[in-house]
């Protein structure tokens, strides 16, 4: 037989699949539906190897369960607008569209040496006009319905480079431009914002998905549902001020207030001496990111603003200071500081002098002292020092706490979210522009559906120029209001791409659908998806925005359903194999291309799914790639060559085909729960079993072509060319891929004999194999007639002989 030789079989039958339609998926009510979906590519350039083993693992549980009897849909597209294709322009002095086009005509080609099903006449890509006019509808639809608005916002600001940047664009700790390396700042301008946060307690529950637990606990995190009070202090100006507290029960330990350097009280509040200080450190602090100012880890800073405000329930005066670990975002931008049982409170105190009191003692601690504490103390206790709630036990004194200051009223109970508003608005030439148009006299209207897609301009300046690029078009944004008639002008910012990504598998469903973003037969037919696999980087935003997208559209009609995708599953990471991240500075990438080359598509596909836990991952590794390659080659003479048929084959026979049922069991239930490794394993494990039966004289038997046959279907979804190969060589029907899963034989998947284990007094001193219908009085003889007992027995008769059937002899001395 001629050697294996990938390159000679695997065009071939792509080819012939595609011509064939084979991977079509067309609704065929007759059977179940299947839509396995996973996260498309954005088009960098080339399929890294990351691509292979996020989507040749997915492909082959798609297989899979298309062999189980399912209608499956696996469709492939590309996320085609962002940053990247401005910058990659910029550099290469190429247009972004150019670039992006190209890049996905050349991913287009590596995607299909993967030898995928993707159904390809379902592609989208969403920087096509066809697919972008939809994904404007769905902005006017959000901004009708009341779930789009617009609100002055800060972006970082180079104002060196006069521009807006985006969040990739700022570096280090500094926080300075990528191109000129000059500090950002912050400027305000009007954007617009989905209204996210209306889904934020029913984002919170995932009873009716099976996702991971991690994605669940940080969209959780992610959504950050508080329950306390909010209570209102009075400034001695006489404003309002208020705060939101987890621990109201805390509010007679308040000795300083905070506000967050943004807070619009700052200013009020400041007194004339303070104000060159309040000023300056207001400045300093804007500038920071969230997350560098909510590090625990930074040492406190702040100011004291030289004003006071008065605590609701005791009348107490107390300083209002600014700090940045107070953030504008969050609860209402002001906190109320107890120091003695909040850490950063207690830090900030420490720092500046401030007193700290204790009003909560628990239980199990020796009398806390507040000038003596080394930390906070955030423990439940009774509490203490708190005129009317002394003596609360621990457990009520929260509740206890809201329900006097709402009699008071100065406060209520409160709940609050971390989660903000969706900020949808790039000031960015590519991706699609926000369809509205501003008029003097009606204001933002939304451009009438008739006339999406507002077309993104091809004639722009895209350059860096200090501007948002569609602004500086010479004619696109002048226009007229599709309401009055009169003058107006175009938005001139651009969605975020998330906005695009957050409805593409509705667009596989009919991509170029000409009156709705989908068929209505195609979505009834083929929504939810049934199964999602990608990388747990898109936990929050992605995965978030896209429950969000489907939730809103429900409520307005156009999605069905609560949830979008009902399994999800996260693949791990290939690292170098040096074990680090593959990137381009430490030269440890691996080309996936060139491993086709080397091995061909069927090898780089089981090796990711041999050599790795796939929701783990781990380092690539060069040798064991060859393996799987080995393993391959094996399957390929092994199957292939002629060997000997012994006269009397029952038990190779019988030993065979209960290797192979029972490995059918195990591939099974491993392709149900993503367990790739212990498939590819299972299936090794049978060709060395079928190996030694062939040289034992079990070829071409009936259980032997049997076990050709179940093993070729079960390989299919691992590596489809080869196994079609062999499949067609062994004079099959066409296709291998649309055999059903093989059928389980129960019995013969049953052992024949069992392992009993031998104690004396006990203790395990033996085991033996034997029969599986070995009787009691067997069993016993058998027993004592193990070396190991009648050494243990010493020529004493056992005193007793108690038999477990199927388990053990135990025999007491
Ligand atoms: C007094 C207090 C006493 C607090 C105590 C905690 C413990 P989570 O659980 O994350 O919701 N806080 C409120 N708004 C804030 C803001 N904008 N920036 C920074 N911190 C803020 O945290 C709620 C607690 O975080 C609130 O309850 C408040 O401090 C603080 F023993 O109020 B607490
Ligand atoms: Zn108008």
């Amino acid at each position: 037989i001629e050697r294996y030789i990938p390159a000679n079989i695997e065009s071939k039958w792509q080819k012939r699949w595609e011509e064939d339609g084979l991977y079509h998926a067309d609704i065929d009510k007759s059977k179940k539906k299947y839509y396995a979906l996973t996260m498309l590519p954005y088009p960098s350039g080339n399929l890294h190897i990351g691509h292979w083993y996020a989507m040749t693992p997915s492909d082959a549980h798609a297989r899979f369960k298309r062999m189980q009897g399912y209608n499956v849909m696996f469709p492939m597209g590309f996320d085609a607008f962002g940053l990247p294709a401005e910058n990659a322009a910029i550099q290469r002095n190429i247009h972004p569209k150019e670039w992006t086009y190209d890049n996905i005509a050349n991913m287009r080609k590596q995607l299909r040496s993967m030898g995928a099903m993707f159904d390809w006449r379902r592609e989208a890509v969403s920087a096509d006009p066809e697919y972008y006019r939809w994904s404007q509808w769905f902005f006017v639809q959000l901004m009708k319905n009341n779930l789009a608005y617009r609100k002055m916002s800060p972006v970082d600001w180079c104002p060196n480079c006069n521009t807006t940047l985006a969040r990739e664009q700022v570096w280090g700790e500094d926080r300075h431009c990528e191109r000129c390396k000059t500090p950002v700042i912050k400027k305000d301008l009007n954007q617009w914002f989905f209204k996210i946060t209306n889904y934020a307690d029913e984002l919170l529950k995932f009873d009716q998905i099976d996702w991971p637990e991690p994605v669940e606990l940080l969209q959780t995190n992610w959504i950050g549902k508080s329950k306390g009070a909010s209570v209102v202090f009075t400034t001695e100006q006489g404003d309002p001020l208020e705060v939101f507290t987890t621990r109201p029960d805390t509010l007679w330990g308040v000795t300083f207030m905070v506000l967050a350097p943004e807070h619009p009280l700052v200013e009020k509040l400041t007194t004339p001496e303070q104000k060159a200080e309040v000023d300056a450190y207001v400045n300093e602090a804007v500038r920071q990111t969230e997350i560098q100012r909510e590090a625990t880890d930074k040492e406190k800073s702040g100011v004291f603003s030289g004003g006071y405000a008065i605590n609701p329930v005791n009348g107490e005066r107390v300083p209002v200071w600014v700090a940045d670990y107070v953030l504008m975002t969050y609860g209402t931008g002001a906190i109320m500081g107890v120091p003695a049982h909040d850490q950063r409170d207690f830090d900030f105190a420490r720092k500046f002098g401030l007193d700290v009191r204790v009003v909560i003692q628990p239980d199990d601690m020796e009398k806390l002292d507040g000038a003596t504490m080394p930390t906070a103390v955030p423990a439940e206790g009774t509490v203490v020092n708190s005129g009317p709630l002394n003596g609360t036990p621990g457990a009520e004194a929260i509740g206890k706490a809201i329900e006097f200051i709402e009699a008071k009223g100065v406060g209520k109970g409160a709940v609050t979210y971390r989660i903000r508003d969706w900020l949808i608005s790039r000031q960015r030439y590519w991706g699609a522009p926000i369809p509205v148009v501003f008029c003097p006299k009606c204001g933002a209207v939304p451009v009438p559906e008739d006339q999406l897609p507002v077309m993104l301009p091809d004639d722009v300046e895209w350059r860096p120029t200090g501007e948002s690029p569609l602004k500086l078009h010479p004619t696109w944004r002048f226009t007229t209001c599709p309401v009055c008639g009169g003058e107006a002008e175009r938005e001139t910012d651009t969605m975020d791409t998330f906005m695009c990504s957050s409805w593409y598998h509705l667009a596989y469903l009919s991509p170029k659908n000409p009156d709705w973003p989908f068929k209505q037969d195609e979505y009834d037919y083929w929504m939810p998806v049934d199964c999602y696999t990608g990388g747990v980087e898109h936990a929050t935003m992605h995965l978030i925005y896209t429950r969000f997208f489907h939730k809103a559209f429900r409520d307005l009609g156009v999605t069905k359903g609560d949830e979008p995708m009902l399994q999800l599953r996260n693949q791990g990471q290939i690292l170098g194999p040096d074990g680090q991240r593959m990137s381009k500075s430490r030269g440890n990438v691996v080309d996936p291309d060139e491993q086709v080359r080397l091995y061909g598509a069927d090898t780089v596909r089981s090796y990711l799914m041999f050599g790795y836990r796939w929701q783990i991952g781990g380092p690539w590794d060069p040798g064991n790639i060859q393996g799987s390659h080995r393993w391959l080659g094996r399957v390929w003479s092994i199957f292939q060559e002629e060997g000997k048929t012994a006269k009397d084959t029952k038990a190779l026979d019988r030993k065979l085909r209960r290797k192979v049922h029972q490995t059918l069991k195990s591939v099974g239930t491993d392709f149900e729960r993503f367990e790739f490794n212990t498939v590819v394993s299972a299936l090794m494990e049978l060709l060395n079993e079928m190996a030694a039966i062939k040289d034992a004289g079990g070829w071409n038997t009936p259980a032997w072509n049997e076990a050709v046959d179940i093993y070729l279907r079960m390989m299919a979804p691992v590596a489809p060319h080869i196994s079609e190969e062999l499949w067609a060589r062994f004079g099959k029907p066409y296709s291998i891929h649309q055999q059903p899963w093989p059928e389980y034989d129960e019995a013969a998947a049953a052992e024949d004999e069992i392992e009993l284990v031998l104690q004396v007094n006990g203790k395990v001193r033996d085991k033996i194999v034997v029969a599986v219908d070995i009787t009691e009085a067997q069993a016993k003889e058998l027993a004592l007639a193990s070396e190991a007992i009648q050494k243990q027995l010493d020529g004493k008769a056992p005193r007793k002989v108690i038999y477990v059937p199927g388990r053990l002899v135990n025999i007491v001395g």
